[in-house]
This record gives structure tokens, sequence and C-alpha cells, in this order.
């Protein structure tokens, strides 16, 4: 089994913030998720560098795009590092690899008769680099995701004939009801194709930034289509002397809802034209939100990542995110909302329950998990329990998945409280009972762990050391059968000090 997980390549128009992140890690908790269970993983990420949304940066500070992507590109490289993101390769379209293979399927597409020349007129927005159909402008003349003016523009150049891939676009939605999710922005997707659909502009005349039309070196290919292929791309390239193409695609993308239109729509119909299986599916997020607007670079409304993670590390960050916002949905987000599930579910739920458990086990059992069976109202609650997690990381649930696992770290500390190991520490005739205890808190802690890891992979990774399990793949509960050397385990969740 092969998984092929993606994230949208950013823009090197500013600085990456929070919402990059931000998808950064739902693919990453996919990736990491199906390693678990055994398949072979590939996870890309990566930055867009050429077209208007880099062009006019670059005009606006007076230097040239490509030194944007030089700039930017590590920066994001950088943040994903800074997240615990286990993507294999990044990509950058100005990456020649990338360029070369584009140039080919473009061709192809041409070739196969998909595109002509044509002249189109319509509001336009730089920053999203698009056309804006009537019913997708607000207030008269503005982008809804940017809020700025639209200019009325009419271009010259070639054309993607979308419209002829119309049938095929609403067979596939029928066929492959879970093409794009949740379920909503599906039917969104599958709204825009039923009212027609119109061909769309392949390249740009006036642009000098991108990629050449291979048969008409005078104009570059419209950005979208050259920073969609990139998931393609990459494959041919991101290993090298080796082409993964074969192995992985179809991919499977996380965006967020902005760019909905050009995954769901466009880029299955472009994969068509050129004689390429679509993807395999795709899940639509939300934003986050903090006071209500989409946090981005041109509102200006940015929470910083980098002092987030100093401050309370990775996990925490990635935690704290599909923890509180359900994802698919949009969610505020808030540094306090941040700093209390720290405190309250990090640090006193789990941290205090891997404490707890190591502790004991080491007081009462010289740090050896009893071999022994564990009690059935504990064993019972974990029944099923990574089969449902697993479900729902299927369907990309991944704040409904960490509310199952929640779920067991919840009851492991019912559990310390309901069975008191320390009043049967104190009576020899409940030293099989103690047994029993200390093995089930020590297996469920172990099997709540493997769960959380691919969200938490820093942390978990050194309760798991402690707990003496050397594998990372999902266990049943009672897979393990006892008899490890517990070791030692530094606070995984310290508490800050004022000062900080
Ligand atoms: O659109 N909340 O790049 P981009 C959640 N280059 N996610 C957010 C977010 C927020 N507030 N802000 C950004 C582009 N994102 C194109 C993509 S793909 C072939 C080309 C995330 O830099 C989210 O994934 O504007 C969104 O779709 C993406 O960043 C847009 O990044």
């Amino acid at each position: 089994m092969s998984f092929y997980v993606t994230t949208p390549i950013y823009y090197v128009n500013g600085e990456p913030h929070l919402g990059h992140a931000y998808s950064t890690i739902a693919a990453d908790i996919l990736a990491r998720h199906h390693r678990q269970r055994g398949e072979d993983v590939f996870f890309l990420t990566g930055t867009d560098e050429h077209g208007e949304p880099v062009t006019q940066e670059a005009e606006r500070e007076g230097v040239d795009p490509r030194e944007l992507g030089d700039r930017y590109a590590p920066r994001f490289k950088d943040l994903a590092a800074r997240v615990s993101a286990s993507n294999d390769f990044f990509i950058r379209t100005t990456d020649e690899g990338h360029i070369k293979r584009v140039q080919d399927v473009v061709q192809r597409v041409y070739d196969n008769g998909h595109v002509y020349e044509g002249t189109y007129e319509g509001w336009y927005c730089p920053r999203c680099a698009d056309f804006k159909t009537e019913s997708e402008i607000e207030d008269g003349s503005r982008c809804p995701i940017h809020k700025i003016e639209l200019t009325r523009e009419e271009e010259k150049n070639w054309f993607f004939r979308l419209s002829s891939f119309q049938q095929d676009l609403e067979r596939l939605y029928e066929q492959r009801p879970s093409f794009v999710e949740p379920d909503f922005r599906r039917n969104e997707a599958l709204a825009f194709i039923k009212q027609g659909l119109q061909d769309v502009s392949l390249s740009r005349r006036r642009l000098k930034w991108g990629v050449p039309v291979p048969w008409d070196p005078d104009q570059v290919i419209y950005v979208w289509f050259d920073a969609l292929l990139n998931y393609y791309t990459a494959l041919g390239y991101g290993r090298v002397g080796e082409d993964l193409t074969g192995e992985f695609w179809p991919a499977f993308h996380i965006l967020a809802k902005d760019i909905l239109k050009f995954h769901a729509i466009y880029w299955p119909a472009f994969l068509m034209a050129a004689g390429i299986e679509v993807p395999r599916g795709m899940y639509i997020h939300g934003f986050l939100l903090m006071e209500g607007h989409k946090m981005s670079k041109s509102l200006g409304n940015v929470l910083d990542p980098y002092k987030a993670i100093e401050l309370f590390g990775a996990d925490a960050l990635r935690y704290y995110l599909f923890r509180e916002v359900s994802f698919g949905q949009d969610g505020q987000i808030s540094t306090q909302g941040f700093e209390a599930r720290y405190e309250t579910e990090l640090a006193n739920e789990y941290g205090n329950l891997a404490n707890r458990t190591l502790s004991m086990v080491g007081r009462y059992r010289e740090g050896v998990v009893p071999e022994a069976v564990a009690e059935p109202e504990l064993a019972g609650g974990f029944e099923g329990a990574a089969e449902r997690a697993c479900e729902l990381l299927d369907a990309s649930e991944l704040t409904q998945a960490l509310e199952e696992i929640w779920k067991l770290v919840r009851r492991l500390n019912q559990y310390v409280e309901e069975a008191a190991p320390w009043k049967l520490a104190k009576d020899d005739a409940e030293a099989e009972r103690l047994d029993s205890v200390l093995y089930g808190l020590a297996e469920g802690l172990r099997v709540t762990t493997l769960l959380l890891h691919a969200y938490m992979p820093d942390t978990t990774g050194r309760l798991l050391e402690a707990l003496g399990e050397p594998g990372r793949e999902l266990a049943e509960f009672g897979s393990r059968g006892g008899g490890q050397q517990l070791g030692e385990l530094a606070p995984l969740f310290p508490k800050l000090e004022p000062a900080d």
C-alpha cells in the first residue's frame, strides 16, 4: 500500500504564518499515521514562486521575483521543519526538474487538442491570480478573499477547454462521492460545475515571470497550472535517480477552501486532458481565524507560530490546532485558548498520566511492568478504539479522531482515581490486583500514545522510549504482555515560568 499526501505550495510573497503551518501539520499527521500503518508514504510540500502574486510583491519592493523565492523558500522550509513536518521533499516551482515536466504535460494537453488561442475579458484579482465570475464578486468589484478592488482585464492568450470537461467532471463526482471532502465542499464544487464551466486561460502574455509556453515562448504558463502540476512533477525528480510516479500517483491533497475551485475543478479536468489519472481525493479545511478575520499576509493579521513553538514546543501547537478547531470548519484560535489547553489537557491530563504511571510502576514494581491481565472494565474501553481512530483518519477527520483518542486519556485518568493504586500498594493481599492495575495503565498509556504519535511525534516519542516500546506501529490493547523495564521521563509538558 502506498499513500501520497500533499499540501498547497505556498506563495513566496511574504513570511509564512500559522495558516500555512496548519495545512502542513494536517498533511503531516496523515503522513505519519499512514507510516504507522506500515504503508509507503510520500509527503510533499513546497513553494509557488511564479506568477502575479509574486511578481506584484517583487515590483512593490523593487526586486527581481527570483529573489523573493530565494528569500522565502528557505523560510517555508524552516517552518515545515519547526512544526516537525516529515515531508519527503520540498518542491520549488523554480526547480528545473519542475519546469521541464510542466512543459511536457502542457504540451501533451495541447497535442491532445484541448488548447486554443482566444481573448478573455473579465474581473481579475492579481492576488488570487484569477478571473472572478459574476457570482464570486463582492460589493460590485471586490475580491471576496482579499477585499481589494478587482481590475477589468482583457487577455489574448491560450485557453484550456475546461468547458468540454463538464460531463466528465460531473461523472467523476457521481462515481466517486468522496473525491472532495467534506461533503459540503463537494456540493459547493459540484454546484460550480453545474452552473456551466467556462474555458480558462492557460497562459499570460504580459507576464514575464513563469514557465514559457513550449510552442509559444513569448507567453508564460498561467501560474495556477504551473502550481497544480507540482503535485505530479515532484514524483519525477523528488527522489534522486528515481521516478516515483508509478509507485505513488495519484495524490491525496490537503488545502483550504480559498483554492477549492482550482483543485476540485481545474485540476482533475487538466489531468484528464493530459491523460493522467485524477487525484485519489482531497480534503478541504477551513480558515484559522483571529478575531474573526482570515489570517493572511495581505490582511496583515498574523499570529507568530515561531514564538508559540519556542515557548510550548511544536507538539503543543499541533495538538491545539486540531483540538480547538474542528478540522474542515473555520475556527477561532487565541493565545489564551492555547495556553489553557496546554495547561489543562496536555500538562494535567496527559503529562500527569504519563508521569504517574511511570512513577507508580517505579515505586511499586521497581520499574518493571507487571506481567498480568488488565481488568475488563479498563480493557473494554479500548476495544475497537484504534479501528475507530483509523476510520476517522481515513476520512481525514483529524479533530474527531483526536477526540476519540483523548477519550482514552480521560478514561485512563479516571481509572487511576477509581483503582487508587497507592491504596492497593499498602495491602499485601491486593498485590495481584495492583499488578493488573499497573499493567493496564502502562498498556493503555502505550496504546494511546501510539495513537497520539502522529499528532505529537516528539513528546510521544520520548514517552514511548520511556515505556520501552521499540516500534511505532499502532497496537491493540493487550498485545504486549508486560515485563518491560521502564525508563526515566522528564515532564512532557513542563509548566511555564511566569517570566516566559
Ligand atoms: O494559494 N487558515 O498559496 P498561499 C488556514 N500558491 N489555512 C490557511 C490560512 C488560514 N488563515 N492561510 C493560508 C496559494 N492557509 C497557492 C497554492 S497549490 C497548487 C497553490 C493555507 O500562500 C491554506 O492551505 O496563498 C491555503 O489554501 C493556503 O495556505 C494558501 O496559501
